[in-house]
């Protein structure tokens, strides 16, 4: 990143670099949200080896809207980016050691999952999202009946600059907010069909996997994918934010969360497919919005599984009695990937290659959907 003009990025950050985001809200989604702290302790930083792909023939005839990754072994995680221009704040421990990781071919859905590819699937099932269903009381006890209503968290951002500190200053409980509506009644899909369908919950999207034949990423998978072949990269298009000054992902610019310049041109969702395909083909891998995957959340899970003798293979994550997120104890959480139009880097640079998110599995929000793989 030496030799980056620094009007690339933003101001300096207004946060302390210790500072703690604190908030423990369960209806918000982890994402961009869980920023500052490290999350998994000291870990080493590791370094990137080589990616060697898997040798052989790809398959003929891909499934429609799937690329081909090849699998093989390569270096997993991310060094701590801070100090980089454009790094961002946070330290993302939870993202070592870095370790090798071996991961079998497999097909992925070249772009997030589309409003229009889920409302197909709706039509043709007659499934309701978790954002949809009426919340039983003795889901929620001691809550009023009368707030017991479906919907879901969207983005509201104020005005005006506020601290950074608690995330309730721009998340808000929508009732009626769902994937059809996405910021609450009164919105729709219409110009949106190509754009990612969000409001998923994960049985959401593994629901939606199932009846489409495939299933969704391991972390490994999905990073391995992301990387696009190459080995130790910060963005999915080299290791400058913006290279000659292009915006190369959906993110956010400008002061957040009150004030978007929209440099990258979009202040929402993007079209899917909006920007350049990384090395396998795959759009939106990083930005536009988080993509659940399978794993489990826990901030030392490559700690648990890295070994120094041998790559390991197809790593499926923690089991979920052991999933734990320190700054939610208690509430088990899935791994997300990628980043989403609000993370910038002056709050959350998780649209960076190797970093992670997680989020409650029944926790969607106008930021988070999916995409699929298929294995051969
Ligand atoms: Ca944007
Ligand atoms: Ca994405």
């Amino acid at each position: 990143m030496k030799g980056s003009q620094p009007h690339a990025c933003q101001p300096a950050c207004p946060c302390a670099q210790d500072e703690a985001v604190r908030f423990a809200a369960p209806i918000l989604p982890a994402l961009c949200l869980f920023v500052l702290t490290g999350a998994a302790g000291s870990a080493s930083e590791g370094d990137f080896g080589p990616t060697q792909e898997n040798a052989g023939p790809v398959p003929a005839a891909a499934p429609a809207g799937m690329v081909w990754i090849p699998g093989g072994e390569f270096s997993m995680g991310c060094k701590d980016p801070r100090g980089d221009l454009c790094g961002g704040n946070e330290p993302m421990s939870d993202a070592r050691p870095i370790h090798r990781v071996r991961v079998d071919a497999f097909w992925m859905d070249r772009t997030e999952v589309t409003n229009a590819e889920f409302a197909r699937f709706v039509e043709a099932t007659g499934y309701v999202t978790v954002a949809e269903r009426p919340l039983r009381p003795e889901d929620f006890p001691g809550v009023p009946r009368e707030n017991l209503v479906p919907g879901s968290v969207v983005f509201t951002p104020p005005d005006h600059a506020v601290p950074l500190t608690n995330a309730l200053r721009w998340w808000s409980f929508v009732p009626g907010a769902n994937w059809r509506q996405p910021t609450g009644p009164g919105s729709d899909l219409k110009g949106r069909e190509n754009h990612p369908v969000v409001h998923i919950a994960h049985e959401d999207a593994e629901t939606y996997a199932r009846w489409a034949s495939k299933r969704l990423p391991t972390e490994a998978e999905w990073e391995f994918a992301a990387r696009g072949g190459r080995a130790g990269q910060a963005y999915p298009w080299g290791n400058e934010l913006t290279p000659d000054g292009r915006w190369l992902a959906n993110i956010w610019e400008g002061g957040f969360p009150h004030a978007n310049s929209k440099a990258d041109g979009f202040a929402d969702t993007a079209p899917v497919a909006s920007f350049p395909a990384n090395g396998y083909g795959l759009h939106d891998v990083a930005g536009n919005v988080w993509e659940w995957c399978s794993d489990w959340y826990r901030p030392d899970a490559y700690a648990r599984q890295a070994r120094a003798d041998a790559a390991v293979a197809n790593p499926t994550g923690p089991a979920q009695a052991d999933s734990f997120d320190p700054q939610e104890p208690g509430q088990a959480k899935r791994v997300q990937r990628g980043g989403s139009f609000l993370c910038t880097d002056l709050y959350c640079t998780r649209y960076m290659l190797g970093t992670r998110g997680k989020g409650a599995p029944d926790t969607g929000s106008n930021h988070v959907g999916f995409r699929c793989i298929r294995s051969p």
